[in-house]
């Protein structure tokens, strides 16, 4: 039956057109997959940066910050607040991403003295062993309670000047950081 092979051959032809009109579709596309991703977390970082209190979005923005670090979008809340140094005025505390290189830390604002420091993100924390990421804090939370109580593997107890932040990966450890005065410092609670 030469007639039905030769339309069962073009069909087969039709098919490959068909195929490769698809996969080229397909490669067009992706890059707009891409991008879409891209605009989803870029959508993200506008909701993040537009919920910010403005005194924090002011510190924020300042280029020499907002330049280096962006803010950290894969915890909850986003920003807190305490008196960490002690003085009775609020200050915040922001998760943020160093741009360079991927480190997680955070922003900490002195909102009386109008100081800033950054812990993590590349920066070594004191008395962490070694630690310049807080990528495993997945949780976080304000710790109020002025005494502490000795922490698992250290030598010495603390007395808290303000209130501290409490790291925390979730069912693995604990950790606190804060204010010594002079710097911010890191405190183990538990693994
Ligand atoms: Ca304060």
């Amino acid at each position: 039956m030469p007639a039905k092979s030769k339309e069962g051959k073009s069909m087969f032809l039709w098919d490959i057109l068909k195929m490769n009109r698809l996969i080229i579709f397909l490669l067009l596309l992706s890059p707009l997959l891409v991008s879409g991703q891209d605009n989803l977390e870029q959508h993200t970082l506008f909701v993040l940066e537009s919920s910010l209190p403005s005194d924090l979005l002011n510190l924020y923005t300042l280029e020499k910050i907002k330049g280096n670090y962006a803010l950290r979008t894969d915890i909850n809340p986003f920003y807190l607040r305490g008196d960490f140094d002690g003085d009775k005025v609020l200050d915040y505390a922001l998760g943020i991403v160093d741009r360079a290189t991927g480190k997680k830390g955070i922003l900490i604002y002195h909102f009386g003295a109008k100081s800033y420091y950054v812990v993590g993100a590349g920066k070594l924390i004191s008395n962490s062993r070694n630690m310049d990421d807080l990528s495993l804090m997945d949780a976080w939370t304000i710790h109020t309670v002025e005494e502490v109580e000795k922490g698992v593997g250290e030598t010495s107890t603390i007395k808290l000047k303000g209130e501290a932040i409490l790291g925390i990966k979730t069912e693995s450890s604990s950790w606190l950081i804060y204010w010594t005065g002079k710097e911010y410092s890191l405190y183990w609670q538990g693994d």
